[in-house]
């Protein structure tokens, strides 16, 4: 079973095999966590999106690029449901987590840091992001060892940490 963990922090200074990336369809970078890991990793990234990725990712869907200059070696890029612009369907963001651990099985990865997935620009609702986070990477079948689920403030955080601790 994946140990589950909640940190507080920018997961761009995570030392974890990979980091999975809130990206938008057209995987060409954007704001938030997006911006924050293609400024951090440095134009590597953008350049295996455009080779990888030439026409762009499926909401729900997940695949990986170079890390680029972050610590960790692979990104692992999801789309999340833009729930600000009417996408609802929570399958939806519950495939993001499971597409990307199974990207991570893919990679050989056993250690692995999310951002809680379409819970800023895209709007969706702060406790059901995170229920869906803790619950969905809780119960995924992978060979990944250890998910840190990173918060970026301490609200979030405490809200991660007491889902898991629900058990
Ligand atoms: N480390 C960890 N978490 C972060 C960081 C960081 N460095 N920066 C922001 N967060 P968002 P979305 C948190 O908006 O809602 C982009 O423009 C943030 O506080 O990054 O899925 C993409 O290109 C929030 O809790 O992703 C897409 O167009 C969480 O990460 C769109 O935004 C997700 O917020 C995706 O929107």
């Amino acid at each position: 079973m994946v140990e589950l963990t909640a940190v507080l922090g920018d997961i761009t200074v995570q030392h974890v095999d990979a980091v999975v990336n809130a990206a938008n369809t057209a995987m060409r970078g954007g704001g938030g966590v997006d911006g924050a890991i293609h400024r951090a990793g440095g134009p590597a990234i953008l350049a295996d999106c455009i080779e990888r990725f030439p026409h762009g990712l499926a909401t729900g869907d997940a695949g990986w690029t170079t890390a680029g200059e972050l610590p960790a070696r692979w990104v692992i890029h999801t789309v999340g449901p833009n729930h600000s612009a009417g996408q609802r369907d929570r399958s939806l963001l519950v495939s993001c987590y499971r597409r990307s651990l199974e990207v991570a099985d893919e990679l050989g990865a056993s250690a692995v840091a999310f951002p809680l997935i379409s819970a800023g620009v895209y709007g969706w609702p702060l406790d059901d992001a995170v229920a869906a986070a803790v619950d969905t990477l809780r119960t995924c079948e992978t060979q990944v060892e250890a998910v840190r689920i990173v918060a970026f403030s301490e609200h979030l955080h405490a809200l991660v940490q007491a889902r898991i601790a629900q058990g």
